[in-house]
């Protein structure tokens, strides 16, 4: 698959870079404002630089106080000083993924030929996870028009990431590539009803099927609980819900009751059935899954 973004990835595969645009800043001459984040524990760097700002010569009008606007993002704990982010890139190496294990992956690329992949189960129990989280979940305001940050506080979250896993002067290290929330609602009258709530795979990894490995894990990983009614997302945008029909068809064909005969005679309780009981499908897009196999079944 095409690597899209690619020059986004910086070479040294330790800081990722962005470039972040606010809508108007007013009140200052070449004005740069840069975020570094190490690739695994996401440490920030952060730094405001302009070369000039309005003062009390232009009556009445003050700068736009963009470094407030960025704190109330950017949590605490961030590093100011381009010296000490570069001494803090060595310590990498001790970052370890939070959580449990649930999926390994590969994926085949031109340039570096086999990379492997992770996705982890984790909650705040994890020592560090609190703080890696708050980090985190700054890509969204970057990266999410409408999006805002979750109450980690509450133990209904599940939060399940992928990291990419890579040896670096014979040590092993690990990149953050993205992240799903999930909030476990109550469904009568003794099961819950999983809803995923945010989704992101950061920009220079979008397109090469992380998302897809990370929805069809979730799926997998739901199914095992036999408390679980079924999956369902929080307005879900057009991107999301192109990925999940990938998703489900891809997961839905492994299923006997929509094998191609059975398409043939329509949707049926069977299949509704099966997609619920054994992938945590909800009705509605079972139905979805099988409009999308009929319709590839019909000449
Ligand atoms: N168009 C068409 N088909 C798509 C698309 C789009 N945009 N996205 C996924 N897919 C399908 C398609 O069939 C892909 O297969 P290919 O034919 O190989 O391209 C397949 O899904 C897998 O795509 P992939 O796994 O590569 O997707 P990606 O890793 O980029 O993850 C994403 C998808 C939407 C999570 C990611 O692009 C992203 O983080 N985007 C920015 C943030 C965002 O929009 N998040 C979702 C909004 S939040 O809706 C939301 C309900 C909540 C979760």
């Amino acid at each position: 698959m095409e690597k899209k973004l690619a020059e986004f990835k910086c070479d040294t595969n330790e800081a990722v870079c962005l470039k972040l645009s606010i809508e108007v800043a007013f009140g200052y001459k070449g004005l740069q404002i840069q975020l570094f984040y190490t690739a695994g524990s996401l440490t920030t760097l952060y730094k405001v630089k302009y070369s000039s700002k309005v003062t009390d010569t232009f009556d009445c009008v003050e700068p736009d106080n963009i470094d407030g606007k960025i704190r109330e993002i950017v949590p605490a704990g961030f590093i100011c000083n381009t010296d000490d982010f570069i001494t803090l890139l060595e310590k990498e190496a001790n970052f370890r993924p939070f959580g449990t294990l649930l999926h390994v992956y590969t994926v085949h690329n031109d340039e570096a030929g086999e990379l492997t992949y992770q996705i982890h189960k984790a909650d705040l129990s994890c020592s560090g996870f609190r703080e890696y989280h708050e980090r985190l979940q700054t890509f969204l305001m970057w990266f999410i028009e409408t999006a805002s940050f979750i109450d980690p506080d509450d133990d209904r979250w599940d939060f399940f990431l992928v990291f990419e896993k890579y040896n670096k002067d014979g040590e092993t290290l690990y990149a953050t590539i993205g992240y799903m929330t999930v909030y476990n609602y109550y469904a009568y009258p003794d099961k819950t009803r999983p809803r995923v709530s945010q989704m992101l795979i950061l920009p220079p990894f979008q397109g090469e099927g992380h998302g897809a490995q990370l929805l069809e894990a979730v799926h997998r990983f739901y199914s095992s609980v036999p408390k679980v009614q079924d999956i369902t997302a929080e307005d879900p945008s057009e991107s999301y819900v192109k990925l999940r029909d990938y998703v489900l068809v891809k997961l839905c064909q492994g299923l006997s009751s929509f094998a191609e005969d059975k398409l043939h005679q329509g949707l049926s309780a069977e299949m509704v059935e099966e997609a619920q009981m054994k992938l945590k499908i909800n009705k509605k897009h079972a139905r979805r899954v099988y409009e999308i196999l009929r319709l590839r079944v019909t000449d």
